[in-house]
């Protein structure tokens, strides 16, 4: 009886470490670049084969929702909406970040911009397969 809610709980336990993990810290298998504009991301379609780790670099090419670094908010971002919940924000013109995602989650998954996707095509598609 213990043992089987001892393994209940770390069950539960692995699963939320699972998902608060697709960020990871590992050797990426594949390298996307993305560039960032008021016209949207290129490219805007990307395919995945699942359990890969990518390596985001994602380059802002223009100022974004403005270029005072004084702000909370300036530049572009990149969103990956859940179940990975990644996020990169403040993109500056000109300026590159990175992040490294294990791609754990088949399907088609959005990314966008949430400064600017009201106003501007900021969005794009992963599948992950
Ligand atoms: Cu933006």
């Amino acid at each position: 009886m213990f043992l089987k809610r001892l393994s209940l709980i770390v069950n539960l336990l692995s699963l939320i470490f699972i998902i608060s993990c697709t960020k990871t810290e590992e050797k990426p298998d594949i390298v996307v670049d993305i560039q960032v504009s008021k016209e949207g991301y290129k490219p805007d379609v990307i395919e995945i084969p699942r359990g890969k780790v990518v390596l985001f670099r994602i380059t802002s090419v223009d100022e974004g929702i403005g270029e005072d670094t004084n702000q909370k908010h300036y530049g572009h971002c990149f969103y990956i909406m859940p179940p990975y919940d990644v996020m990169v924000e403040n993109i500056g013109k000109g300026g590159t970040k990175e992040v490294k995602v294990k791609m754990i989650y088949p399907g088609h998954h959005i990314f966008t911009c949430p400064y600017c996707s009201n106003f501007f095509p900021t969005k794009g598609d992963i599948y992950v397969k």
